[in-house]
């Protein structure tokens, strides 16, 4: 072995391993077993010579099934699918080549406060501390790029390059996701998985994550404030943000509803976190464009509640929300602001929401007042016999299809604003990814998504171009035998950059979409595509997907014209692209 070098130099050599090591005690199934126990059944994966050996050990988990990948960056955006449905995703992929290749999926989840575990298979452990030039790096003598680069899209970095300290540095990684709920980065020797180590014979403890607590005096004090500021109010209103999730309130979230009687709304990047079916449920608060009288109810209010807020220039419609400091209690994960006040620190918003319930003072005359001035929205659109299908004929009939055992995927475009005003039945889930907002993302998210919950339908809706970066891994749906349903929305371009500005780069080509997934299909697995371009044919083509064709997965291009979009994204491109300019 090369002098010099910083990891032990004698894995290779089987009289160094400790006698107490079980020759099946190794690195690579002491990883496959932290998987499993922390609710990972399926792993996302790209084959390179660096992870071979750690694949072998996976694969070799029972309870651990592999999901190969047509590419790095779909398995991750898998990974992050599966962690929004099962508390936690992982994906493994080969050193630089597919590290730098996952990366934009890995810095989505972050920006989601999803815990994501990324393992990448990284250099030989006598190469460390070498001069010598790697494949698969842009060719210096330096193995650190990758690290540097998952830096600012995980919360830790585990380069596990020695076997004496690897257990304590995978499980510090993974524990550590868990906790900080965002993706971490774990980088393993290739020669390493298939080593025994006696840390590796012990049955594995069941991670006792120290769990995070309230300071108590500080609990006690955000809540005498926030019941003071709140019991005050007149017509107070709460609304759900996107944080709920990581924090783990959403359950806290619905208790304080329930107990305060106050309005509830949700933010749009919040969608799903909070019951749409509540009996005082008003709607999204987007602004200008979201739920009819929403933005009314919550900017008349003369107090609001917001848990776990993401304010960007997309949420607030281009910093178009009239919202007023001194009006808000903003609960954070682990902080609490009420007006103007200062914050309170290390109070847990699960916590904070519970205990909230407890000194509220029970208020209807928001939601009462929302009652009144509510008018139901306007007659839908009916089609004329073979007209043209229209957008928003086809969200009619999406609409339709959501009960609890289905879940909703809304891809970045248009189909954010659309899939927004889905009304979600009690169970019926509802992801998208607004603070990243990364086009394909939805592909790669719904393979994963499906494959942690098998009892639900998801339907996913996707716009061409956004289908157009990640459409490979429909093949990997058909292969895992998912049902998913994907409306592919062909409008012919780039339609929401449209609406924020206009130029020929956002016209796409047009591709044969269903003749794309029956080649990639390729009569293997079971799929059925369908290309509609009225109400009859779409009416007919949703009665296929759900009864005969059940059990495959449907494919089902929508032909719509490429200036048919909803009023909200005219609203909001408008006003976005005010704010860039
Ligand atoms: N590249 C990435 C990776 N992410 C992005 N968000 C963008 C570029 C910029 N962008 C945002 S939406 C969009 C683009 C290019 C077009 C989406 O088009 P499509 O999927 O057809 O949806 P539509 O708006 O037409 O419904």
């Amino acid at each position: 072995c090369p002098a010099g070098s910083r990891a032990v130099s004698t894995v290779h050599d089987s009289s160094h391993v400790p006698s107490s090591a079980a020759p099946e005690a190794t690195l690579g199934r002491h990883v496959a077993r932290r998987l499993v126990q922390i609710g990972v059944s399926d792993v996302f994966t790209v084959p390179g010579d660096f992870n071979l050996t750690l694949l072998d050990h996976l694969i070799a988990e029972p309870g651990l099934n592999n999901v190969g990948c047509c590419n790095e960056l779909n398995a991750g955006y898998a990974a992050d699918g599966y962690a929004r449905a099962r508390g936690v995703g992982a994906c493994v992929v080969t050193f630089t080549v597919g590290g730098l290749s996952l990366l934009n999926a890995v810095a989505g989840a972050y920006s989601e406060n999803l815990p994501v575990i990324c393992i990448v298979g990284g250099p030989n452990t006598n190469d460390y501390g070498t001069n010598r030039i790697l494949h698969h790096t842009i060719g210096l003598p330096d193995f650190s790029q990758e690290l540097e680069c998952f830096r600012t899209v995980t919360c830790y970095q585990a380069i596990v390059n020695n076997l004496e300290d690897a257990h304590e540095q995978i499980d510090i990684a993974i524990s550590t996701a868990l906790k900080e709920s965002k993706p971490v980065y774990i980088s393993i020797s290739c020669n390493l998985p298939g080593i025994p180590h006696p840390t590796f014979s012990r049955e594995p403890i069941p991670f006792a994550l120290s769990p995070r607590l309230s300071n108590k005096l500080g609990l006690e004090a955000a809540v005498e404030a926030a019941a003071a500021f709140l019991n005050k109010a007149v017509k107070p209103v709460m609304i759900g943000g996107p944080k709920l999730r990581s924090a783990k309130a959403g359950p806290a979230f619905v208790e304080l509803a329930d107990a305060s009687g106050y309005a509830v709304g949700v933010m749009p990047s919040a969608k799903g976190q909070v019951p749409e079916h509540h009996p005082h449920f008003v709607g999204t608060y987007w602004g200008a464009v979201g739920t009819p009288f929403c933005g009314e109810i919550v900017e008349s209010a003369d107090a609001y509640l917001f848990a776990g807020p993401i304010f960007n220039d997309y949420s607030s419609v281009g910093y178009s929300l009239l919202l007023k400091k001194e009006k808000a209690v903003i609960v954070q994960p682990d902080r609490v602001v009420v007006g103007n006040g200062p914050a309170f620190g290390c109070v847990l918003m699960k916590d904070f929401l519970s205990e909230l319930a407890k000194k509220l003072k029970r208020n209807e005359t928001a939601y009462e007042n929302y009652k009144r001035i509510y008018v139901p929205e306007g007659v839908p659109v009916k089609s004329a016999p073979k007209e043209p299908l229209r957008v928003n004929v086809l969200f009619q009939h999406i609409q339709k299809m959501l009960n609890e055992k289905t879940a909703v995927i809304a891809e970045t475009g248009d189909s954010w604003f659309n899939c927004q005003k889905l009304k979600l039945p009690q169970g019926c889930g509802y992801e998208f990814q607004m603070q990243y907002g990364s086009i394909g993302w939805s592909v790669g998210a719904t393979l994963g998504y499906a494959q942690s919950v098998p009892d639900k339908r998801v339907i996913a809706c996707i716009g061409d171009g956004s289908f157009q970066v990640t459409a490979q891994d429909v093949s990997t749906m058909i292969r895992c035998g998912q049902k998913t349903i994907i409306f592919l929305i062909n409008n012919g371009g780039y339609t929401i950059e449209v609406e924020i500005h206009d130029g020929p780069y956002n016209v796409i080509k047009n591709w044969n979409y269903t003749g794309v997934v029956d080649a990639i299909c390729n009569g293997e697995g079971n799929c059925w595509t369908s290309k509609v371009y009225c109400e009859e044919e779409l009416i007919a083509a949703i009665e296929t997907a759900s009864g005969e064709k059940k059990d495959s997965l449907c494919f089902i291009e929508v032909i719509v014209h490429k200036d048919d979009t909803s009023k909200e994204l005219l609203e909001w491109g408008s006003r976005v692209s005010s704010a860039n300019s």
